[in-house]
């Protein structure tokens, strides 16, 4: 699988280490140079399946890319599910949208692509998702990103993707998700936390970089995104992989 392979290969992969030091003030987490810099160690010991779920975005998009479609990567960050994407696009005229708000990511993942000779054009751009015109496209993928998105502003972005959508494309949608049952949604997380300390994390980097993620990640159980995902429009919606409070869903639009 490409993905198991450092992405950025000119660079090492840095060692997260962000989180690792007291700090006396802890700020808002954001995606500024210092976590662009560390980025594929940090997504890799911090979410459960990471590597499966790009591979399997390769897979998925292998079987239901469109010829002369679009398809978009929302939340790209260093561009790990737009590289799986466009190795596996075997119908000609499409081309890939990948989209980030970060300037420091957009760059980084400018190199990351320079260096893949993939046939199918990847478009880089540097904006807020919810500005982006979805059209023509047969898949949409928001792997991760969802999460960040403002409550308020995710039922608009979801009918956004599904009115850009062609009939028979998806939309995969990766998400950190929460339980109704809160003795079930302790046990997530706590199954959660191990999984960060055997892949090396301290109880002190666990416990400060969720303090920064408090009220800018914002988890919604699975029953809040299949009503979201129906009320958009989308009649087959699931999740297909789950990994403790880590989920991924598939969603078609299987009408005009
Ligand atoms: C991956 N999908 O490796 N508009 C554009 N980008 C945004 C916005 C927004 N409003 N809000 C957040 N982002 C990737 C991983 S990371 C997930 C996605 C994580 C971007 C943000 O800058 C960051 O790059 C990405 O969404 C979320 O498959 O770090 O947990």
């Amino acid at each position: 699988m490409a993905n198991d392979q450092p992405q950025d290969t000119n660079d090492a992969i840095n060692k997260d280490t962000v989180f690792a030091n007291p700090m006396a003030a802890i700020d808002r987490f954001a995606f500024n140079k210092a976590v662009v810099d560390v980025f594929p160690d940090m997504i890799k010991r911090s979410v459960p399946g990471y590597l499966t779920i790009i591979g399997m975005i390769g897979d998925l998009t292998n079987r239901y890319v469109q010829a002369n479609s679009n398809c978009y990567d929302l939340g790209c960050s260093l561009a790990a599910a737009t590289l799986a994407m466009r190795q596996n696009i075997g119908e000609s005229g499409c081309e890939i949208i990948a989209v980030d708000n970060s300037q420091a990511m957009i760059e980084r993942a400018q190199k990351v692509m320079d260096r893949d000779h993939s046939a199918t054009p990847v478009a880089l751009v540097c904006d807020d998702i919810n500005n982006i015109d979805i059209k023509n496209a047969s898949i949409v993928v928001l792997n991760f990103t969802l999460q960040f998105i403002p409550v308020e502003q995710r039922d608009q972005l979801l009918a956004n993707i599904y009115q850009g959508l062609n009939p028979g494309g998806v939309l995969i949608l990766s998400e950190k998700i929460a339980f109704e049952d809160q003795r079930h949604n302790q046990l997530m997380i706590d199954l959660y936390h191990d999984f960060k300390r055997a892949n090396g994390y301290s109880d002190l980097e666990i416990s400060q970089k969720r303090e920064a993620l408090e009220n800018v990640l914002i988890p919604e159980t699975l029953t809040q995104h299949r009503s979201r995902l129906k009320n958009s429009g989308f009649d087959d919606a699931d999740v297909w992989f789950q990994c403790f409070n880590f989920a991924s869903m598939i969603a078609q639009k299987t009408t005009y």
